[in-house]
């Protein structure tokens, strides 16, 4: 995949599932908690900081923003999940779109899932955890801002996220200031991409 750095690019901004480009090729998702990550990610893997918009503000991603990552690879950055933009209830903390998207989107491959690794098991990973185990869709997660903790702390958080969250593929532990992490990350991808198919089980 060494051949995509730099090559990535933004296709469409959608606020609604309706809005999306027909479906073509594969889609892998990038989900997880607001400001876990998500954007610095993407632009981080395709060597291209200025690919997706990053924010210090949690919850300012409300629309799927779709990336061409080859000629038959997309990628979709998900709002986040988990911010209660009027400190309402859990529906306000889930958006639609990320349901709808992740339940109906027919050419989704695969779930990219960011857990900030100093914080294994909070309630909103808990609950992402719990529904993609449910949906059957194939994840690969990373465990982002590694850089935030000792070699030892790091350890203790894989084991710990080994213990909770069982059946998806091994964790790639992930930190943008690190560039060994990007090659991880596309090694571990290709691996994972191969070992899946396009059919995920239908919810
Ligand atoms: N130290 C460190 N900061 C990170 C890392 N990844 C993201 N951040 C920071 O976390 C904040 C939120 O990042 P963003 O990509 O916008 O999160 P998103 O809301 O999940 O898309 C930004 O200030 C980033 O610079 C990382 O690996 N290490
Ligand atoms: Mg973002």
């Amino acid at each position: 995949m060494n051949q995509i750095f730099g090559t990535a690019t933004f296709l469409s901004s959608s606020g609604k599932f309706c809005e999306l480009p027909p479906p073509e090729g594969f889609e892998f998702a990038i989900l997880g908690r607001s400001n876990v990550g998500k954007s610095s990610f993407l632009n981080h893997v395709c060597a291209d900081h200025r690919l997706a918009r990053t924010s210090k503000r949690p919850g300012t991603t409300i629309c799927i923003n779709l990336f061409k990552i080859t000629e038959s690879v997309f990628w979709a950055d998900l709002p986040g999940y988990g911010y209660a933009r009027t400190g309402g209830g859990e529906r306000e903390r889930w958006s639609s779109l990320i349901l709808d998207y992740c339940e109906k989107r027919e050419n989704l491959k695969g779930i990219v899932w960011l857990v900030d690794m100093r914080h294994i098991g909070v309630k909103m990973d808990l609950e992402a955890y719990a529904w993609l185990r449910k949906t059957g869709i194939p994840v690969l997660p990373i465990l982002s801002k590694a850089d935030k903790l000792s070699h030892n702390e790091q350890q203790k958080q894989k084991a710990d996220f080994a213990r909770q969250f069982t059946g998806f593929a091994e964790p790639v532990v992930y930190s943008i200031l690190d560039h060994g992490s990007r090659e991880r990350f596309w090694e571990r991808f290709e691996a994972w991409n191969g070992s899946i198919t396009i059919e995920h089980v239908a919810i």
